[in-house]
């Protein structure tokens, strides 16, 4: 009597045969592809536009690597990659293609992994055919039949630890004609950290799983790392370049609302499909999808990559910024007036001056107040934003203007700071911040004004800095 055991395994021999059968006679039919290497390269960067006009047999290694690095300054995680940085590094094919893909898992690591690309057609996405315990490779091929753009991630259980820890990237599959050219492609995704400890918080953390199932992320990442994309990392473009950005969300949970700041998407691939809608401010995209966004900066200047769910950019590192350089073009993006209404209700119910103008002297007294009441309108209206009504700031977010040593040191130079903005560490009364301050768009007087009101109001200081000495740093900048 046959056990049941034996009969399934009997079946599953022929099938297999059948299966190999079927194999070889479907490549015998074919004529041969052409056998392609993919060169990876690490995000922020991608594999450059498909010149060739048919199909490819593309061989893509994928290397799996536990690696622990900074989350944020200060700030160690242990990741869990494709190829060694979060995202996973980007594939790029032509729709028709055959990708034989091969995962490997070090033999450093301690987990089994595998990889399911939504480019598959297929149950599973090849999640079956890689699954491999540390020390082996496993490869399978499928072909790209579908053009668009598709998230791969892990699929090993948890499957969301492992997405939560860095475990995805993108493969883009071209559709036949190609793209329309652009002059500068960046490759970004988006994606949520779960740490035991709180945002910023110092030394090496553990992955936090009841604050991955509550869907409470401590970081809501760029590229997987606060600071990835800003500072000395800051993306750069040319005004009137045509730039396209692959982005997607690795999740495993928060979708985004994705949005630059100063500038409005020109095309936009809703879900990294074939259909561009045009004239888009934010787009939605969910996790485990993307989007393909196309934009032409026109002025100088930074642009701001923001998940537009805006505590997530400002207090869980959702940011990341485009330099952008090139001539300042006033009829596109003018430069503004500000006035204190303090100011002008102060001289309309103030006739003292006017009976006083005859004596210079005298005259000049009331111009400090002036000149005070301005400098507090310009730090409510355009500081107090960020640095609080008090300048005493948010702690690890925002640093404090009142009583700052950083402030105090050189008052002068602080000028610097407003007229362009700055990123990257920086240390205030002996904590860290890693920030971003965007240059602030006000005029000479309006500078000196602020800066005076600091110094003086907030720091016992004195008036430091006149519009003239602003003029002259705006120029050498
Ligand atoms: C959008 C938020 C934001 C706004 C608005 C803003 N700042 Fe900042 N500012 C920051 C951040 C963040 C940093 C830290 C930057 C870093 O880490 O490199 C900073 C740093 C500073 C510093 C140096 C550090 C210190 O505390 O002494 C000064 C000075 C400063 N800002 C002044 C100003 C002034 C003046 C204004 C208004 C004209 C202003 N900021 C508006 C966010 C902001
Ligand atoms: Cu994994």
């Amino acid at each position: 009597m046959k056990s049941p055991f034996k009969l399934s395994a009997a079946s599953l021999a022929t099938s297999a045969l059948l299966a190999l059968l079927g194999n070889t006679a479907a490549l015998a039919a074919q004529p041969a592809l052409p056998v392609i290497t993919q060169e990876l390269v690490a995000p922020p960067q991608l594999p450059p536009p498909i010149t060739r006009n048919s199909a490819a047999h593309v061989v893509v290694n994928l290397t799996v690597e536990e690696v622990e690095r900074e989350i944020a300054p200060g700030t160690r995680y242990t990741f869990w990659t494709f190829g060694g940085t979060v995202p996973g590094k980007m594939i790029r094919v032509r729709e028709g293609d055959t990708v034989e893909l091969h995962l490997l898992n070090l033999p450093d690591n301690k987990l089994p992994h595998n990889i399911d690309l939504h480019a598959v057609t297929g149950p599973g996405g090849g999640a079956a055919q890689t699954l491999i315990a540390p020390g082996n490779e496993a490869s399978f091929t499928f072909k790209a039949l579908s053009a668009g753009l598709y998230v791969y991630h892990c699929a090993t259980a948890p499957v969301g630890m492992h997405v939560a820890n860095g475990m995805y990237g993108m493969i883009l599959v071209e559709p036949k004609e190609g793209l329309p050219p652009v002059d500068k492609e960046f490759y970004v995704m988006q994606g949520d950290f779960y740490t035991d400890g709180n945002y910023r918080a110092p030394g090496l953390q553990n992955f936090d799983m009841q604050k991955a199932i509550d869907e409470k992320p401590t970081y809501v990442l760029f590229n997987g790392a606060d600071g990835a994309l800003t500072g000395a990392n800051s993306l750069t473009a040319k005004a009137n370049e045509k730039v396209r950005m692959f982005f997607g969300v690795g999740g495993p949970n928060i979708t985004s609302s994705f949005h630059i700041i100063g500038t409005i998407f020109d095309r936009v691939y809703t879900e990294g499909g074939s259909k561009v809608q045009e004239n888009v401010q934010t787009t939605m995209v969910p996790a485990g999808g993307s989007a393909i966004v196309e934009f032409t900066p026109r002025v100088p200047g930074n642009l701001t990559l923001v998940d537009h769910s805006l505590t997530r950019a400002f207090n869980k590192g959702a940011i990341g910024l485009i330099s952008v350089s090139g001539p300042e073009k006033p009829e596109i993006y003018g430069k503004g007036i500000k006035k204190p209404l303090a100011a002008t209700s102060l001289a309309k119910a103030a006739p003292a001056p006017a009976k006083a103008a005859a004596k210079p002297a005298v005259a000049a007294a009331p111009a400090a107040p002036a000149i005070h009441a301005r400098g507090k309108a310009v730090f409510d209206s355009a500081c107090a934003v960020c640095h609080q009504a008090d300048g005493k700031g948010v702690a690890g977010v925002f640093p404090p203007l009142a009583h700052s040593d950083f402030f105090q040191q050189r008052p002068y130079e602080m000028a610097h700071i407003v007229l362009n903005g700055r990123s990257g560490t920086m240390v205030v009364n002996g904590a860290k911040y890693n920030g971003v301050m965007p240059a602030q768009d006000l005029n000479d007087e309006d500078i000196s004004a602020v800066i005076n009101y600091i110094s003086v109001e907030l720091n016992d200081g004195q008036a430091v800095l006149t519009p003239e000495q602003v003029r002259d740093m705006r120029k050498k900048r």
